[in-house]
């Protein structure tokens, strides 16, 4: 039998699946986590004798820790990942699928006596607020130190989710991760174990999420991608709600003018500088709410109403420096905070591609010597930062809120070199429908495979809906049909990374794009105006504020040019994108895209 550290709960559900899980895996200990300091103090310290973390020099960053993993454990892996619906036809033709019973054949083989020689963590989470109307609990069971001390700069987790879980006897979605390598008596532990086999599952109908052989982020700290979004996805479809890889923002105007806006950019596409940042222009205030996931309900005042699930950041480190993020420098000065694959530093700090004070040396990712001579990098480009929300000091308060903030505008934007404009308005609801439904963008390095080639990622979600995508477009459109369109949020597209004949940014992007936040507003506003082009409204000339900007007018112009051409060459794309959806794509997006077609002489 089994040791547990503490008497467990009784809740008579988690009982059971906890006793379940560890006859399976066989873990050493099962340790029931209470999200206490001296938790946190045993787990880091436990994982500095492990190797797994560096301990920072506190008078840097203090009670923070440097971690590198495994060279082929740093990203999430798409073509691992699985929705094991019960019918196929309910995956999709954008996920991957296996039969449920035969998936669960396969991973019960995989987690039979995985956890030897380990510790099984208790996570009892929550994604939202505990004091929501309908708490989202959740259980993570690992077997990994690292993946606890993540969740719980992550999530709400810990003794008084537990409690409350218990109170109201609550429903839970059990999330099982293992990293795969148990250990053999007398075995020594490696910094970052994980296994070559991975998988991330998620089994829609049960609400059940198991993951094994990673340790990263969203293939591992499961309240995330797997639970809040591929999970919640399916909840929110059911229960006609919308689950979303979405920022929110408070943006407040030099008249005291409060909007909210939620954005969806694939990952490594700007939700979390855009979340953050420090407008240029005068008088304009940003406050953050979240930067990667949105929970939205249309309320009863008939508005979208949003919330962040989430309770930390693990935000993309490469790139953010005091100009670009200069908030979530401040965030992880403060400390508390884990940086997974950038460099560590002799002093005790740690340094990334595009971070101030590049040092002489430092130690690589790969723990090697490293120097700005060197021909590789020092960081990977998907190394992250993970630390609370609570330390950013541009949090809005209305992040406490169990009933979020309404929105007034939703962006989609993703990275394109040509064709996307700066910013364009759609026509409607189902005309953003069809904008999200066909959102493109270069892929990044946070996810494995190849970086820099278009894709269709309808939403920013491409790997994150739990269902048929096309059910998934159908879903938006029925929000948009059963509530008052005057009081839902305004659609708008948005790209940063359009670039000139040189391959430079024709955009300064980060805090500039606090002029496009502008333009938004004052377009929901009727204060400004726009033209009308075929793929919808940009903005008149003359009235993005460029003032102050250094940027030639004829930049200023291609950042916001409609070339007719480039779209034309973007239809036969979209044709054969939505074709893989045959009869579950909503025939109101075929009409938009004959109407894109006519207004384009195409
Ligand atoms: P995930 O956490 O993976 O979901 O990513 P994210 O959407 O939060 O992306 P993030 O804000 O971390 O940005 C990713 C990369 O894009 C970073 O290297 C940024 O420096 C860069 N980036 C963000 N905003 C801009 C911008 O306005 N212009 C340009 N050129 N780059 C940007
Ligand atoms: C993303 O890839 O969209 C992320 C990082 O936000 S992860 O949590 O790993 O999915
Ligand atoms: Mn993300």
């Amino acid at each position: 039998m089994t040791a547990t550290t503490q008497a467990p709960t009784t809740h008579e559900g988690i009982l059971s699946w906890v006793n379940e899980i560890a006859e399976m895996t066989r873990p050493d200990h099962i340790h029931w986590c209470t999200g206490s300091d001296e938790e946190w103090d045993h787990l880091t310290r436990s994982l500095e004798a492990t190797g797994t973390f560096t301990r920072l020099n506190p008078a840097i960053k203090p009670n923070s820790f440097y971690a590198a993993s495994d060279p082929t454990d740093v990203a999430r892996v798409e073509g691992r990942t699985f929705i094991c619906s019960v019918d196929e036809k309910d995956c999709g033709p954008t996920n991957n699928w296996m039969d449920p019973n035969e998936m669960k054949a396969i991973m019960r083989d995989l987690y039979d006596g995985c956890m030897r020689g380990r510790t099984m963590y208790v996570i009892p989470f929550v994604m939202g607020h505990v004091e929501a109307e309908n708490p989202m609990f959740g259980v993570e069971i690992t077997d990994s130190a690292y993946v606890t001390v993540s969740m719980r700069v992550m999530a709400r987790m810990g003794t008084e989710v537990l409690r409350k879980m218990e109170e109201t006897n609550a429903k839970f979605v059990p999330a099982l991760h293992s990293v795969g390598m148990p250990l053999e008596p007398g075995q020594a532990d490696v910094a970052w174990p994980c296994n070559d086999t991975k998988y991330i599952v998620q089994f829609p109908e049960e609400r059940m999420i198991w993951s094994y052989g990673s340790g990263y982020g969203g293939n591992a700290l499961l309240g995330k991608k797997c639970y809040a979004l591929r999970i919640a996805s399916v909840m929110a479809r059911d229960e006609g709600w919308l689950a979303e890889h979405m920022l929110i923002l408070k943006l407040t105007s030099p008249q005291n003018v409060v909007k909210y806006i939620a954005a969806a950019f694939p990952s490594a596409c700007g939700k979390t500088n855009l979340a953050m940042l420090a407008p240029t222009i005068p008088g304009w205030k940003v406050e953050t709410l979240g930067d990667d996931i949105a929970w939205m309900r249309v309320g009863e005042d008939g508005r979208l109403w949003a919330v962040n699930p989430e309770y930390g950041f693990f935000g993309v480190a490469p790139g953010t420096n005091e100009h670009t993020n200069p908030n979530a420098m401040k965030t992880i000065n403060k400390g508390n905070s884990v940086f997974t694959n950038v460099a560590l530093t002799p002093d005790g700090d740690i340094w990334w591609e595009g971070l101030e004070n590049t040092p002489e040396h430092a130690r690589s990712w790969k723990g090697e010597d490293w120097t700005p001579d060197s021909d590789q990098l020092s960081s990977h480009p998907n190394s992250r930062y993970c630390t609370p929300i609570k330390q950013c000091d541009i949090l809005a308060p209305e992040y406490d809120d169990p009933r979020g903030v309404p929105i007034d505008a939703i962006l989609f934007g993703g990275r394109r070199k040509t064709t996307i404009p700066l910013v364009f308005e759609a026509r409607d609801w189902t005309h953003g429908t069809f904008l999200g439904a066909t959102l493109s963008s270069e892929t990044t390095a946070a996810a494995v495979g190849a970086v820099g080639v278009v894709r269709r990622d309808p939403m920013a979600m491409l790997p994150f809906i739990g269902y048929n995508a096309g059910h998934y477009f159908n879903h938006w459109i029925t929000v948009g049909k059963e509530n008052d369109a005057a009081k839902l949020p305004r659609i708008f597209y948005v790209n940063w990374f359009r670039r000139d004949d040189e391959g430079g940014f024709l955009w300064p992007g980060f805090g500039e794009n606090s002029r496009v936040l502008k333009w938004i507003v004052e377009r929901i506003d009727g204060q400004t105006s726009a033209v009308e082009t075929p793929i919808g409204h940009v903005p008149a000339p003359g009235t993005l504020d460029v003032e102050g900007l250094d940027m030639a007018p004829e930049a200023v112009e291609a950042a916001l040019a409609v070339d007719v051409e480039e779209w034309k060459a973007e239809v036969p794309q979209i044709q054969e994108w939505f074709e893989k959806f045959g009869d579950d794509l909503p025939a109101v997006l075929w009409t938009e895209l004959d109407g894109l077609k006519a207004r384009l002489g195409a």
